[in-house]
């Protein structure tokens, strides 16, 4: 733990909300039925060379089919809220047009039982998983799937609006616009900076269309928000080169995004920073995406340290990883960085309310021969992210909830399934599951609000 002075108990706010979070490809399965469309990871896996021994998502933790009993671990765990996301190609198979029912429904059983075990559903319109059809036809690089989305965000809205209560557009969209459209280790698995930066104009566009769509569709009450991904930078050096290293590319990792959803205008340094690049692009585009918003997501999971690199175009500057500090199989485990980011998104813009949506780490965990899963880093690094948590609020900063990334081992991506980052164990050949040993810290976590951060459970 950083920093931490001798306290006793950390209780957090009365009303605080206590979650985990899961996302529809990674958790469903079940690709092909009840009338689902190939979405662009159904494409980009199917692709060899591309996810971790060729893995797919075609059972994942084959929650379209075990939802009733994800419900009840849910329960046991006592979550006060669970985030999912809607699969957009169940509910709309070609991207656009009438809903299909069968996509709606499933959705629908779902909301019903969380309501009725008294866990608050967080909905996410979009994480990812686009419709192929849509990416025939351009995908994010054109402004018409942001007119496609907010139809979506309608129709979701039109089914869902009297349950729901708190509503996120889109998930992460650096991580679409840099891995899916400049590195291509994402679907849709493009490496073209002009289309990586269309692609962020368009999902910044999407967002606040569909905003407006969701203000006119739901009741009042409802909240509406977006989730974001930061990583905090910093050089690897004091000298002037990677300091300004480091400040090219916290423009682009975490202000790209924030800064027009309070400004309605892309970070005016970022434009400098493209330089003919620019043109690909109308700026004015992402005027929509200052919509009012009522709380903003923010997914956290490490820092980035950086060099002056002048090889790699428009950032100069790459990523380093310093020996001797900790990190996990994916990324540097670096609490402080949620009280960082915290403090500065509260100063520079003002959100009303923040949720972390997402915090957690991958563990490669396994079941011991008792039957346990002593996942005890992952307990090391919820506390440890929980302390800097509370010690934001008592700076100030309105968070009013906190999200475990994730509550069911997953598909990671082009990881598979080498990444495990549940609070919830799953055997992937019986789909069997599990409560980890960090799944019972959090349950007690949340029982009583708080936790003593001198115990140590490991
Ligand atoms: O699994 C992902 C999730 O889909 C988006 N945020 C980061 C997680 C861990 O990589």
């Amino acid at each position: 733990m950083n920093d931490q002075t001798a306290q006793g108990f950390l209780r957090f706010p009365d009303g605080f909300l206590w979650g985990a979070a899961t996302s529809a490809f990674q958790i469903e399965g079940a690709l092909d039925e009840d009338g689902r469309g190939p979405s662009i990871w159904d494409t980009f896996t199917n692709q060899p060379g591309k996810i971790y021994k060729g893995q797919n998502a075609r059972e994942a933790a084959g929650h379209y089919h075990r939802w009733a009993e994800d419900l009840e671990l849910m329960r046991q765990l006592g979550l006060g809220a669970y985030r999912f996301s809607t699969a957009w190609p169940r509910i709309q198979p070609g991207g656009s047009g009438p809903a299909n029912q069968a996509g709606l429904d499933f959705y629908d059983r779902l909301v019903d039982g969380l309501l009725e075990r008294g866990i608050q559903p967080f909905l996410t319109l979009f994480h990812w998983d686009l419709p192929q059809s849509l990416q025939d036809a351009g995908g994010w690089t054109t402004p018409r799937t942001a007119e496609h989305f907010a139809e979506y965000a309608r129709l979701v809205a039109n089914c869902l609006g009297d349950r729901v209560r708190h509503w996120i557009t889109l998930n992460e969209p650096i991580s679409v616009t840099v891995q899916g459209h400049l590195f291509g280790e994402h679907a849709p698995g493009l490496q073209d900076p002009f289309a990586a930066l269309q692609s962020a104009v368009n999902q910044l566009r999407a967002h606040g269309l569909a905003v407006q769509a969701l203000r006119s569709e739901l009741p009042a009450g409802a909240r509406v928000g977006i989730t974001l991904n930061f990583n905090p930078v910093h050089p690897a050096s004091a000298s002037e080169e990677d300091r300004t290293a480091a400040h090219r590319i916290d423009t682009f990792a975490n202000r790209l995004f924030v800064e027009p959803l309070y400004t309605g205008r892309l970070p005016a340094d970022l434009l400098d920073m493209l330089g003919p690049l620019a043109a690909a692009i109308q700026p004015q585009d992402v005027e929509p995406a200052a919509s009012p918003l009522d709380f903003l997501g923010v997914n956290y999971y490490s820092r980035l340290v950086v060099r002056h690199q002048p090889d790699i175009p428009f950032v100069e500057a790459q990523q380093v990883f310093p020996n001797g500090n900790e990190y996990s199989q994916m990324w540097e485990i670096y609490p402080q960085g949620l009280y960082d980011l915290l403090t500065w998104l509260h100063d520079a813009y003002r959100p009303a309310c923040i949720y972390i949506t997402e915090n957690g780490v991958p563990v490669p965990d396994g079941i011991d021969r008792d039957g346990r899963i002593r996942d005890y880093r992952r307990i090391r690094y919820l506390r440890d992210h929980l302390f800097q948590v509370h010690r934001a609020l008592e700076a100030g900063v309105p968070v009013n909830g906190y999200f475990v990334w994730s509550l069911l081992d997953n598909f990671e991506w082009a990881f598979g399934y080498q990444m495990r980052f549940g609070l919830i164990y799953v055997d992937f050949d019986t789909l069997e599951r599990s409560i980890k040993e960090s799944g019972r810290w959090y349950s007690e976590v949340i029982r009583r609000s708080g936790f003593d951060p001198q115990l140590n459970h490991c």
